[in-house]
């Protein structure tokens, strides 16, 4: 055999080797709604190489973006798409206990938040989606949310009074502006930027992450540090993608999760860090002096409201939990 026809007979024997793995490759498609470089996008490329990696590339990760929240988890919920890393926003209009950690000053700092969704608590509340063909597979996040407007600086609840101001459609938030004397209109982030240069909103609230990521200093020339509501994150998947997976294979699947939850959390606190000086930079005014109390005591009527309308006892452990 000449060597020209023993490469050929070896190439044609080690083709089919070669192509294997990707005739075999099962796809799983993720959206997040913001860039991809932000902790969203970081947390969804993450998860696609983490489990791309562990699984030896026999399945194969798609991350888009997808900025309607609610939009993402009604595909999840009908199978479109397979998994979404998503805010708390809209989930509660699906699972109704998440609500409680969208209650604004509930978490002291990062580490209580993160400590508190990794526990019993946080497991007990993923453990309702299943009800809502929905499987929550791990809490990330989104951050300690701050307010932003086109108007004047924000000090305490009497600044707000009367602006318009962009919430999430989360029932919980909307409460609580309403309750500031602000008016709040929902609708979802696709919406926002739109919103906010034609003037149908003055303000808006997300964390710094979100606000470097999206260029909101555009659109918006005050923040004040508010921190008034810690806004988790979730990843939730469709109960039948979860459902093929062997056991071995969901185990993977779950350590692929802490991946992307290590690198979103870790994201958005470099994102934090940096935030103030880098919104400075591009010239918004930043307030970080704000009267915390004042804030908290206006709110008094809608925690009353929470206390009876949400699961009392869990709130008292979240706020007890050190
Ligand atoms: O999840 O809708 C929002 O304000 C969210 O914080 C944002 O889309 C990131």
């Amino acid at each position: 055999m000449t060597l020209t026809r023993r490469l050929a007979l070896a190439a044609a024997l080690a083709a089919p080797l070669a192509t294997t793995p990707a005739l075999a490759q099962t796809q799983i498609t993720v959206q997040h709604a913001l860039p991809a470089n932000s902790h969203t996008g970081v947390g969804a490329s993450t998860f696609a190489s983490a489990f791309e990696r562990l699984t030896n590339g026999r399945y194969k990760v798609v991350a888009q973006r997808n900025d309607n929240e609610r939009e993402m988890i009604e595909s999840v919920q009908i199978g479109t798409i397979d998994c979404t890393f998503t805010s708390t926003g809209p989930v509660g209009n699906f699972v109704p206990e998440v609500r409680i950690f969208d209650v604004p000053f509930l978490f002291r700092d990062a580490t209580h938040a993160r400590g508190v969704l990794d526990s019993e608590i946080g497991q007990q509340v993923l453990a309702r989606f299943p009800a809502r063909g929905l499987v929550g597979v791990i809490w990330i996040e989104n951050g300690f949310r701050n307010m932003t407007n086109s108007r004047r600086e924000i000090h305490n609840p009497a600044d707000l009074r009367g602006l318009k101001i962009r919430t999430m459609e989360n029932q919980v938030h909307m409460r609580a502006f309403t309750t500031l004397g602000a008016l709040p209109t929902p609708m979802a982030f696709s919406e926002l930027v739109p919103a906010l240069q034609q003037g149908t909103v003055d303000g808006q609230e997300n964390p710094i992450s979100v606000i470097v990521a999206n260029n909101l200093n555009q659109v918006q020339r005050y923040m004040t540090m508010t921190r008034h509501v810690y806004s988790p994150q979730v990843m939730i998947c469709n109960p039948q993608t979860v459902g093929r997976l062997s056991q071995a294979d969901r185990a993977l699947f779950q350590q692929a999760a802490r991946e992307a939850q290590a690198a979103n959390r870790a994201r958005v606190t470099a994102d934090d860090d940096a935030g103030v000086e880098e919104l400075r930079r591009r010239g918004m005014t930043v307030v970080t002096e704000v009267d915390t109390a004042a804030f908290q005591a206006a709110l008094a009527p809608a925690f009353a409201e929470w206390e009876r309308t949400l699961d009392a006892a869990t709130l008292r452990r979240i706020r007890d939990w050190r």
